[in-house]
């Protein structure tokens, strides 16, 4: 008898199994959110947990290149600028570990991975911000290509990853066009000014397009993550909307991007560009880039850092707990 018993709930729960991936399935195919407490495949939860994680990690990495400028900003209405941004880059941060939360990761877990070296950030923050101009060309070109990238996870099959995306994107855009304006201005300065903003475009374009991601063939996840609708659009796809976006841009600026093949294609009413470095991206993921090891050891130094403060938000927290029970 209790052998029967077994064979039905196996049965049962396979069935249970088959009829959860069937209702996940249509709801991704219909268009519907996957919200935190729907069922959901142990494989889609964790892509997302990797995505997200590193899109997180990439927020607060990426405040350092440009933090080291804000001592040393021009001008009192360019410093509060920067602050501004260096700022929001943080609030992205936290919300997008608390989209992590919700699929059942907790932040110090992410945080112990990222400063253990398991888990990456965006290669473009391995960089070095060499002069003010390079404030001004990761606005245009890093902010330019997040936002590039973003925009379509706004409509991410996974609600919280989705809606946090969406507020994202709006400062994104404002972070973007600061980028711009101020390269503008040293574009039209002096020749010396015009001089530093060209040689900042020259050093961030072709990490910024490496940004988007190996090309289609060598993507591990895209796949999977387009017919789960994550991604909406291939590495590829979005890199080439990014240099057809950025060419005009340019040519307004009055700067040269730095690509003897880049040039229209009627045929295929796109810009051709020509070959990225992928030995260089594979490498700075690898931990080799210019920056990668100053920018983890600054990462966990400034946790160290604040340890007090998380003690001191957690004892308040007990405190206030413990009036109310
Ligand atoms: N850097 O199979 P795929 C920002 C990894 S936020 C490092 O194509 P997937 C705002 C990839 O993770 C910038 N690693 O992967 C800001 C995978 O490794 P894994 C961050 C990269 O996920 C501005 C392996 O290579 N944005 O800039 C990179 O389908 C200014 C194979 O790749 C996001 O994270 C890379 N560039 O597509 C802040 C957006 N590319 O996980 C401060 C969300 C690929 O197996 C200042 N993320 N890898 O160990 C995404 O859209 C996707 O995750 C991609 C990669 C497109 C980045």
């Amino acid at each position: 008898m209790a052998a029967v018993t077994a064979v039905t709930t196996d049965t049962q729960e396979a069935e249970a199994q088959a009829a959860h991936e069937a209702a996940f399935d249509a709801a991704v195919a219909a268009e519907e959110r996957i919200e935190p407490r729907d069922w959901m495949p142990d494989a889609y939860r964790a892509s997302l947990v990797r995505q997200i994680a590193q899109h997180a990690h990439s927020e607060i990495i990426g405040m350092q290149p440009e933090a080291n400028w804000i001592t040393r900003a021009p001008t009192l209405r360019r410093k509060a600028i920067l602050m501004a941004k260096v700022q929001d880059e943080a609030g992205h941060g936290l919300y997008l570990y608390s989209a992590a939360e919700t699929l059942g990761t907790s932040r110090d877990e992410l945080l112990d991975k990222l400063h253990a070296g398991r888990q990456k950030y965006s290669s473009i923050f391995n960089y070095p911000t060499l002069t003010w101009a390079d404030v001004g060309a990761i606005g245009w070109l890093v902010d330019g290509a997040a936002i590039t990238n973003q925009v379509p996870l706004c409509r991410c099959s996974y609600g919280p990853y989705a809606r946090a995306m969406v507020r994202i994107c709006k400062e994104e855009s404002f972070h973007q066009r600061q980028g711009y304006e101020s390269l503008l201005a040293l574009s039209k300065g002096t020749p010396e000014q015009h001089a530093m903003a060209q040689d900042a475009v020259d050093r961030w374009w072709w990490p910024s397009l490496m940004m988007f991601g190996p090309p289609d063939g060598e993507s591990a996840h895209s796949a999977q993550s387009m017919a789960w609708k994550i991604k909406r659009h291939s590495n590829d796809e979005l890199r080439q909307r990014f240099v057809d976006i950025c060419v005009p841009q340019a040519q307004a600026l009055g700067l040269t991007l730095p690509d003897p093949d880049l040039r229209w294609n009627e045929e295929r009413g796109h810009y051709d560009f020509g070959p990225i470095d992928w030995t260089e991206f594979w490498d700075v993921l690898k931990g080799n880039g210019p920056c990668n090891e100053q920018r983890l050891d600054r990462r966990r130094q400034a946790h160290e850092e604040g340890a007090w403060v998380r003690e001191a938000a957690a004892a308040y927290a007990a405190k206030h707990g413990e009036a109310r029970a």
